[in-house]
This record gives structure tokens, sequence and C-alpha cells, in this order.
């Protein structure tokens, strides 16, 4: 094998597959991604001297770097994801399949001297604390620089993973290729730990330690082993008297989750000494603890977040964190002082910019109605940055045992339907609400945007098995967790006639937390109805939010009609679903139904 510097395993199952794939991408040469500062500064300077890479300015933005992906090839594509398990009926229904033997032929051809003239890089990393009764391993083997210093901000990659693999591995094979998107594979092989990346050089497609492993791959582990791996942030409140509680949040792709973990808490409770901690913004790997409740950790180490939106005011602690070392992809490059702009940064796009194609920009010609043609930076374009960059990282980002959820929120984008917040019932009236959550689709995905689909968990696109089983053993879970956190429902995103956002959002989310945590303490009485308890309108704060109590009444009521109009679109998804929709699931469906009247 031509390795280029010192392998960090003597590992022979480790070796072996580096051989067999070095053998079949034809790579001129093999190089271990180490971590130490010398390799990864000069694999920088090697990719901005292909121009694959740009540096930044390094007095305004040190240590960051833009890179911009092809034009066809700017999000996760969930038509072309599949999980291989021997049997189409234990991927199920929801996800694609491919045999795996016929996907393995099918992909070894594309795969085949696609690295030829290139080196292969191998990144040896762990999604948790090394060490941890959470962490897992894996090892990325790819031709991409650009994937090799993302791996290194998003997970704990190098030296020290090396005696690690020896409990166990994942396999995970990128290879760049052509980019031919007819020919794009994201492939996963739950049942022989691998994971297949072919044709894409974007994020959640190549970045193999995050949805491909840590959702995908994780979530079968973790059924396997009695855990759960869930899309999910993780979030600390802390209160006046010092007493940090934790909730655990899933909202779909695009819908939130950086912007609720790192929140920064209104005018109001701010001065009486409230703060929010953010452990994790996109992935949740969930335990039960020795004491009963149900423990998180972040399997992650960076955030891989969604520029446009992102400012001062959203949120200051996100654009604090992608000020040094950060790597920005497809957003828009301010050539006047060699720094980054994306839509809704500021009022103020540069003069003189190059737009997320690559191309000369004239934020003149900008057109809310061909946002993709007309704006700087992709609707999806992101940010790679450090967790230890966010001013708000929580003290417990890097504690192996993670931190105890009091709460599970789920959320999603819905015009209409879902109040401001509700409570479930129990845990299997949560799994129920979790079952049913809905959507609009963003830009996070490639696709149409903006249409409402059933997006169970948020995890549509992430269960590495049968959707229904994957409710099953939420269901279990449950009987597991002797003390589980009660499990609530939000929506930020309701409308009015016109389509404004009725609910400011952001910072003033921290009221709605406040609801769920005092209801958590068992502090405050809510009211009874057919989808769940929700909140009287005095108990929840609205004091400098501009939110009038109308309004928020608006905001908590239950349109009859539409969730009615709802129940045959939930009947439906579970029919697709299939066979394995756990009967206890359709029990609350009914129940739902009949509550309604
Ligand atoms: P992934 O990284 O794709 O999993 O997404 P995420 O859930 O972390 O989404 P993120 O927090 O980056 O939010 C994406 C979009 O939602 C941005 O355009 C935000 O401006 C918008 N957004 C976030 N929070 C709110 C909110 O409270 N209200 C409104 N109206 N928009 C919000
Ligand atoms: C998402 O789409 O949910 C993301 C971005 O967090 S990606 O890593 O591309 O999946
Ligand atoms: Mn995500």
């Amino acid at each position: 094998m031509k390795f280029l510097n010192e392998p960090l395993t003597e590992n022979r199952a480790v070796l072996d597959w580096i051989e067999e794939s070095a053998a079949l991408t034809a790579p001129d040469g093999i190089v271990w991604i180490t971590g130490d500062p010398a390799q990864t500064e000069e694999l920088k300077r090697q990719a901005c001297s292909t121009g694959e890479m740009i540096k930044l300015n390094e007095e305004l933005l040190p240590d960051c770097y833009l890179h911009r992906t092809a034009v066809n090839d700017v999000a996760r594509v969930e038509a072309r994801t599949f999980i291989c398990t021997k049997k189409k009926e234990d991927a199920g229904n929801i996800n694609n399949w491919i045999e795996p033997g016929e996907c393995r032929e099918r992909l070894s051809k594309l795969y085949k001297n696609s690295m030829k003239g290139k080196t292969m890089y191998v990144i040896p990393y762990a999604m948790g604390q090394l060490g941890s009764e959470f962490a897992k391993y894996g090892v990325e083997l790819t031709d991409s620089i650009y994937v090799v210093l993302n791996m290194l901000i998003m997970t704990r990659a190098g030296r020290a993973v090396g005696p690690h693999l020896d409990e166990g591995f994942i396999k995970g094979l990128h290879a760049t290729a052509t980019l031919d998107p007819e020919n794009r594979y994201i492939c996963h092989f739950p049942e022989d730990n691998t994971i297949w990346s072919v044709n894409s050089a974007y994020g959640g497609n190549v970045l193999l330690g995050k949805k491909c492993f840590a959702l995908r791959i994780a979530s079968y582990l973790g059924r396997k082993e009695g855990w759960m791996a869930e899309h999910m942030l993780i979030l600390g409140l802390q209160s006046p008297d010092g007493v940090i509680r934790y909730v655990a949040a899933a909202f779909p792709s695009a819908c939130g989750k950086t912007n609720l973990a790192m929140l920064i808490p209104p005018e109001y409770y701010k001065k009486k000494g409230y703060k929010i901690w953010c452990v994790g913004d996109d992935i949740a790997w969930l335990r039960v603890g020795r004491d009963g409740r149900l423990w998180a950790v972040n399997p992650e180490n960076g955030f891989f977040g969604v520029a446009p939106g992102t400012n001062e005011h959203s949120n200051p602690n996100a654009l604090a964190a992608t000020r040094s070392g950060t790597i920005f992809t497809n957003v828009c490059h301010d050539l006047d002082n060699n720094t980054v702009w994306w839509e809704g940064l500021n009022d103020d796009p540069p003069e003189h910019a190059i737009n997320w194609k690559g191309e000369p920009w004239d934020y003149r010609k900008y057109d809310k109605a061909d946002k993709i043609n007309t704006s700087g930076a992709h609707p999806n374009s992101r940010f790679t940055a450090p967790a230890k960059n966010c001013p708000c990282v929580s003290p417990e980002f890097d504690n192996p045992d993670g931190v105890p959820i009091s709460a599970i929120i789920f959320g999603g984008r819905r015009a209409k339907t879902a109040p401001l917040v509700y409570q479930s019932f129990d845990w299997r009236h949560g799994t129920f609400v979790g079952s049913i959550m809905a959507s609009e689709t963003t830009a996070a995905a490639a696709g149409a945007i903006g249409v409402v689909r059933r997006d169970p968990m948020a995890m549509r696109p992430f269960v590495g098995y049968d959707m229904g089983q994957y409710w099953a053993h939420w269901l279990e879970m449950g009987d597991k967790i002797p003390d589980p956190p009660k499990i609530f429902h939000v929506n930020w995103f309701r409308t009015d006639g016109e389509g404004h956002f009725i609910w400011p959002g952001f910072g003033e989310n921290m009221r709605v937390l406040m609801w769920i945590l005092d209801r958590c303490a068992g502090k405050v009485d809510a009211k009874k109805t057919p989808i769940g308890y929700v909140p009287f309108a005095d108990d929840i704060n609205l004091e400098g939010s501009g939110v009038s109590k109308d309004t928020l009444n608006e905001l908590l009521s239950i349109d009859t009609a539409s969730w009615k109009e709802d129940i045959g679109n939930i009947r439906d998804f579970y029919a697709l679903v299939g066979d394995y929709v756990p009967q206890k699931l359709r029990e609350e469906l009914d129940a739902l139904e009949s509550r309604l009247g």
C-alpha cells in the first residue's frame, strides 16, 4: 500500500479495508489524517493553491475559508439516498432500497480508478467523546481535502482515535468521481457498518460522520443496542438560582434547531439572570442513565449551520462562532474586503461580489421569485464552525455522560394546523405526536420547497431501517425509562392571511421554553384539548415581546377543521409506512379522531 505517512493503527480489519478500497479507486498515494496542525495547515495551503478553497481576510476572519460546490450539488439528495439491507422490508417503505450485492456492483463501477492522480485521505474519527460510553468510531476514506477539513471541525478526528478503532468502526468510502448527478449515490449498509458515497461533494452527502453515521447507521445500532439516535438539538436553560435544565428538540432540516439551541433570552429574562447553554444543534444520542432519566450527548464537535438569515439579532452566538476557524460553503464572496456575505446577514450587500455559483453578482438584480438564481448566497449555504467558538457552548459539552433531558420537543413549519405549543398526555401519546409531525420542505434537501410533508420526529430522511419499527423502538424506550422526559410540540411558523409569521420567534421562543419547563416541574396548569395540553394564555409571559394577548390566543387556538382534514392525510401516511406501524399508534390516531368529534 502506498502510505505516504505512518498508519495510525495496525488493526488488520482497518488496513485490509483500506487496501481493498485503494485497489478499487486507485489513488496515487494514501495519507493518514493526524489532526496535527502542520498537516492541517499544509492541506489548507494545497486546497488554496488549486482554487478548491479561498483564504478569507486574515484580520477580519482569521483562519476562515470559502468553498463553492458544483452548482448541481448544493444539498442532500434524498432521492439518491439508499438503505441497503439484505431484505427490502428491513429498510421499510419510506427509504429507498437497493439489494446490497447489486448496489456494490453498481457503485464499484463508479468508484473504479476514480482516485487516479489523486490522494486518498484516511480520516479516523469519533462521534462522541473518545472513550465514553456513548462514543462510536469511524474511518472515512475520501479524495477531497474539503471533506477532510470539515471532518476535522465536525468530529473528534485524528491521531488519538487510532487505538479506539480496535473497538469496532464504521467504514465510510467517499469518492468525488465526476459529480454526475444521475450517478450520485449515498448508500448505507447497516448490516455491514458501511457507508458508500459517490459523485457528490456536499455536506450531508459526504461528511459521513454526520447524517450517514450519526443518524442512519446509529439509529439502526440504537435499536439493536437499546438507545436512540435523533435529529435533535440539546440546550440547557439556566435559572437565576443556577439550576440548569436540559431539553432536546427535533425540528426538520432548516426549521430552527441551530437558532433555538443558541438563543439569547429576551431582556426581561436576561436581567433576571436566565441563560441558555448550547450542547448541540443537530444530533442527539440518548441513553437511559443510571438514575432512570434519559441522558443525551451531542456526538458532533462543530456546527454545520444554515448561513442565510443568521445575523447579529437572529443568532449572534452562531455568528460569533463563525468569526474564526470556519469554512463557508456556497455563500457570497465580498471582493472589496475578502469576506463573506449572505441574505439576511445585514442590509448592506457587497458592491463587488461573486455569488454562490462563482459568477459576478449584482444585488440590485435580486428577485424574490427566483431566489436560487438571483441570490448572492445559496439558500442552503452553510458554515462549518468549531463548537468551541460558540460563546454559549455548554460547560457540559465534553461531559462523557451527557446531560439529563427534562423535555423532548417536536416541531415543524406549519402555516396553520399546529398551535404555538402543546403538551402530549404521556410518552405513548408523545410518540404519536412525533409520528404525525409535518413540515414544509426547505432548501436543505434537493427538490420542491414549501410543500407540506409528513416528517416524523424530523427523521424521515434519516432512519436507517423501517419507520414503523422505529416508532415501535420509541414506544419500547418509553417502557425502559423510569423517569421519562415530557413530550411537547411547538410551531414558530404560523402565518396570518398575508403569509407573515405571527410569532416573533428566535429569542422570544424562550417564553415557550419557560412554559415547557414549568409544566415539567408541575408549576402550571394547562387546558386539556383533543390534541393535548395547551397553555392558558396567562401562563406565557409576554412582557417586552410586542405580542398582544389576542395574538397569543390566536397562536394557541386549535383549528379543529384543519386537524380533521389532517386525519385522512395521517391515515394515508400510516398506510404508506405499512405493516409495522405499532397498534398503539393506530389506537392513538383513532382516539384523536374521536376526540376531535
Ligand atoms: P439543519 O442544520 O438543516 O438541520 O437546520 P436547523 O434546524 O438547525 O435550522 P436553522 O436553525 O439553521 O434555521 C433555518 C431557518 O429557519 C433560517 O432561515 C432561520 O432564519 C429560520 N428560523 C429559525 N428559527 C426561527 C424562528 O423562531 N422563527 C422564524 N420565523 N424563523 C426561524
Ligand atoms: C440537514 O439537512 O438536516 C443538515 C444539513 O443538518 S446536512 O448535513 O447537509 O444534512
Ligand atoms: Mn440537520
